[in-house]
């Protein structure tokens, strides 16, 4: 029997999520229905949502979920009923790079999450009165009181967790700290630079202050993130709302002549060309934040010739498995005060929450049923 629940619905390119019932397909074989208690607000959420990328409205978004388990397809073995889980990326499970760890970079990964809005197969997840509804988001759609759940989706965490604080580890938050983890992997020493201090930079200024890196700079134009980053472990902070000079003169130096490693996780042409001119011989820039569709950005190419990398990155390169799981701990441990991001909004305060996340008021708005 299909699911009757209430979910948040963008019925057009620039409208807003208004809540109506919606049915849920049956639980395929692999497929999970979990009873939402949390789900962050992501500027991925936002971009599809104002209509900029060719995502099936109206439709269900959502994609930072945390809640229960209700039901488990047949062929579920990772997690049962009553189980606690976080919602993160969907893929195909099959391809090179999810063979390798690399579940980010499925051949399949933009069609499963981002575009299709439907099962691979073509199948909706969602309707309503009997019309299929935009789905499948990240595999969950989970901006509604229940969402159908690829398996592949899922991360379970220990009973009791602080869901609403752990929902943004399942993009934002893993984002930031896996690019310093998995990307950077800053060595003994290393200066490491991070381009905007909302929930990504942020998560990876906390990461960043777990490794031996001794340098860490937060870049943003909000004085209150800055006073957040240094409290997360930045050594220093650059204000780009009372800059004195170029921002590259200004990196090279707080990172005393030179970054190891630059996160940008702003998007702005300008300041990730600010970061790789900035890098130190042999030093990585990574593309994190996603300006529009077709944005350039220009480099020196004898500037990268010493060594000098740009790459870009999605979703910390994460494994499910593995990443998300250290950072519950690390959350629960007090080593990662990732909580203290987020504000909870009820589902009828949804254009709230937007606005405090877009005036930079909260960082993490998450969204609660
Ligand atoms: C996004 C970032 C832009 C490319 C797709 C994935 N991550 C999560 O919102
Ligand atoms: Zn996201």
């Amino acid at each position: 029997m299909p699911t009757t629940t209430e979910a948040l619905v963008v019925e057009s390119g620039g409208a807003s999520a208004r809540a109506v019932e919606v049915e849920l397909d049956d639980p395929r074989p692999d497929e999970v229905l979990v009873r939402t208690v949390a789900v962050g607000l992501c500027h991925t959420d936002l971009t599809v949502a104002s209509g900029a990328l060719p995502f099936p409205l109206p439709g269900v978004l959502g994609h930072e979920g945390a809640g229960i388990v209700e039901a488990v397809g047949s062929a579920v073995r990772g997690v049962s009923v009553g189980d606690e889980v976080l919602t993160s990326f969907t893929s195909c499970g099959d391809c090179r790079n999810c063979r390798q760890g690399h579940p980010a970079y499925c051949v399949q990964w933009l069609p499963l999450n981002l575009l299709g809005g439907r099962r691979a197969d073509g199948s909706p997840t969602i309707t309503r009165a009997g019309e299929p509804l935009g789905g499948h988001f990240f595999g969950q759609s989970s901006f509604a009181r229940h969402a159908l759940v690829d398996e592949r989706s899922l991360v379970r965490v220990p009973a009791g967790s602080p869901l609403p604080t752990l929902a943004p580890l399942g993009c934002g938050f893993q984002t930031g700290a896996g690019a310093v983890w998995n990307a950077l992997r800053p060595r003994p020493g290393d200066a490491v630079v991070v381009l905007g201090a909302g929930a990504v930079g942020l998560a990876a200024v906390a990461a960043a202050a777990l490794t031996p890196a001794t340098r860490i700079v937060a870049v943003d134009r909000v004085a209150h993130r800055l006073e957040t980053a240094r409290r997360f472990g930045a050594t220093h902070v650059v204000d780009t709302s009372a800059l004195d000079g170029d921002l590259t003169a200004v990196l090279l130096d707080v990172t005393g002549g030179g970054a190891d490693g630059v996160v940008d996780t702003t998007g702005v042409p300008a300041l990730l060309r600010a970061g790789v001119d900035a890098l130190a011989p042999r030093g990585t820039a990574l593309a994190v934040g996603a300006p529009p569709f077709g944005v350039e950005v220009g480099v020196d190419v004898n500037g990268l010739l010493p060594g000098r990398r740009v790459e870009g990155i999605t979703l910390g390169d994460g494994d499910g498995a593995t990443l998300i799981p250290a950072l519950v701990d690390l959350v629960a441990d007090g080593r990662m005060p990732l909580g203290e991001l987020v504000r909870t909004y009820s589902f009828d305060r949804f254009d709230e929450a937007v606005a405090d996340m877009h005036s930079g008021a909260t960082v993490k708005p998450v969204l609660v049923p």
